[in-house]
This record gives structure tokens, C-alpha cells and sequence, in this order.
């Protein structure tokens, strides 16, 4: 891998109640010489069958947390981490290391985590997840709702939040049973004091239920595409 053929992009979040832009999730995109552009769990899968895993996952994080240390400190980011990168067993010191010579504040970074991740050994990853807690770093479950969803995730991790999987919230503004389902897993949330950030918000009508709701955050096509750095910035004090 060369490490000039990944790129970061950033897909911005907005915060209840006034939509305020609060901080964006690093999402890596690929240029690979056979496969053309990579994103998401492809780029994910090459680099595992290249074994390149831990490599990749560093160099995001570094890459990720170079730019956000010069945002505006009202901004938070988000990153990705996979199974591969909890059983890693340096994973943790070195995205310590990382945070200390980015100078980002790890108070302001919150970690996706995506349930399969969890699946292998849910007592070892709680037990990672909350050494990097216990430094101030944010703990989500992302993609709540499809996959495993298993619910003692919920009782057994140091979770922050909940990001519910945009397969959550496609039709909150037009099917009642969805809108149901939404409103439950908000009431567990609130009930463990927990948040829910609602993903794949791509219309005004999904954005207005999800607040409504009580999700404290939002993020989709609505509020803006994985962009570079340089656009997302444009978006503060809009
Ligand atoms: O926009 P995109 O297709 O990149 O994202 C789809 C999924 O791919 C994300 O939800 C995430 O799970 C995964 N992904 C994207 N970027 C990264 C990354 O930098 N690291 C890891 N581990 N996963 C990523
Ligand atoms: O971490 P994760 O799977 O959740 O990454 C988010 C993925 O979802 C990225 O691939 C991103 O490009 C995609 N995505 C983000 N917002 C939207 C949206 O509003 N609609 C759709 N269809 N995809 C989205
Ligand atoms: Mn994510
Ligand atoms: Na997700």
C-alpha cells in the first residue's frame, strides 16, 4: 500500500435541536491500482486479504487526527474501528500515542464501533473499550439495528452512544412500525443514558422525526456527502 493513495474524507454531523454543525466521521477512500477507488467494507476487506490491516487502520487514525487537531475545538471526530483493530493488541497504546503527538484532545474523539466487530470477544473489547474511555475518548456502537444487535452489547460496554444504522431510519417519516421501533430503542437509550445519533438522515421529513424523537445527533446525505477536509470546513458557523 502506498499511504498517498489513501485519502480521508469527513461526513459532517449536526446536533439537536438547531442543527448546529458539531464534528464529522472519517471515512477512508482507496485508490488501489487493480481495484480502482475503495470504500467502506471492500476497502476493509482488501487490506485484510493484503494483511495490511493494522498498517491501514494507523494510518488513518494518524492521518484523521493531523487535520481534526486543526479544526475549531466546537468540532468532535469520529472513527471507524473494526474487529481486526480491538484484538489488535497495541491498538489502543498506539491511538493514545497518536492522539498525544496530534495534540487532538481525546475528549473529543469518539470511536464507531461496528457490532460484528464485537462478536469474537465481547469481554476482552469491553475491557480495551474502557481503558480508552477512561481517557476521555467517546464510545459508540455503530450500525445499531442491522447485523447481530445482540442487547447485552448494551449492558456489558462503556457505550456513549448509540448510531442506529440508516436501515433504521429510511422510513421513520412514513411507516409507523419504523417509527415505532425508533421510539423504543430511544427510550432504552435515554433509560441507560445513552445517546442516539441517527444515520442516512436524507430527507428534511427523516431529519424533523429523528429530532423529534430524540436523537442528539444526525448525519446523512441531507446535511452533506463524505467530503475533503477543505469543503467541511466551509460548513462552520453555517
Ligand atoms: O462511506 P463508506 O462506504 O466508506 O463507509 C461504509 C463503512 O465502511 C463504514 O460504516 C465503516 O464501517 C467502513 N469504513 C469506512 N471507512 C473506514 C475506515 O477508515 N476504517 C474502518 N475500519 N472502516 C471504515
Ligand atoms: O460507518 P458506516 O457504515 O456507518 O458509514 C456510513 C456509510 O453510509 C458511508 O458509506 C456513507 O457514504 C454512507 N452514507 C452516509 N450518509 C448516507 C445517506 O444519507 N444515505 C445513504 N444511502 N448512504 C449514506
Ligand atoms: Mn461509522
Ligand atoms: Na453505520
Amino acid at each position: 500500500m502506498n499511504d498517498d493513495a489513501v485519502r480521508i474524507v469527513f461526513q459532517p454531523q449536526f446536533a439537536s435541536p438547531d442543527d448546529v454543525f458539531t464534528g464529522a466521521e472519517a471515512l477512508a477512500r482507496w485508490d488501489h491500482p487493480e481495484h480502482g477507488s475503495l470504500a467502506g467494507d471492500s476497502l476493509v476487506a482488501i487490506a485484510q486479504a493484503g494483511g495490511i490491516t493494522r498498517r491501514l487502520a494507523r494510518h488513518i487514525a494518524r492521518a484523521a487526527l493531523e487535520i481534526a487537531a486543526r479544526w475549531p475545538d466546537t468540532l468532535r471526530l469520529s472513527l471507524n474501528v473494526t474487529a481486526m483493530d480491538l484484538f489488535d493488541r497495541t491498538f489502543g497504546e498506539d491511538l493514545l500515542a497518536m492522539l498525544a503527538e496530534s495534540g487532538f484532545p481525546p475528549d473529543r474523539l469518539t470511536l464507531e464501533i461496528t457490532e460484528q466487530a464485537l462478536v469474537a470477544d465481547l469481554d476482552r473489547s469491553a475491557e480495551r473499550l474502557r481503558v480508552l474511555a477512561g481517557h476521555g475518548i467517546q464510545i459508540a456502537l455503530d450500525d445499531f439495528g442491522a447485523g447481530f444487535c445482540n442487547f447485552r452489547y448494551l449492558k456489558v460496554l462503556p457505550l456513549d452512544a448509540l448510531k442506529l444504522d440508516r436501515s433504521m431510519i429510511e422510513g421513520v417519516a412514513g411507516d409507523a412500525r419504523d417509527l415505532a421501533v425508533l421510539r423504543g430503542i430511544v427510550a432504552m437509550a435515554k433509560a441507560l443514558d445513552i445517546a442516539v445519533i441517527a444515520e442516512g438522515v436524507e430527507t428534511v421529513q427523516q431529519r424533523d422525526v429523528v429530532k423529534a424523537e430524540g436523537c442528539a445527533v444526525w448525519q446523512g446525505y441531507l446535511g452533506g456527502k463524505p467530503m475533503s477536509a477543505s469543503r467541511l470546513l466551509t460548513l462552520v458557523g453555517s
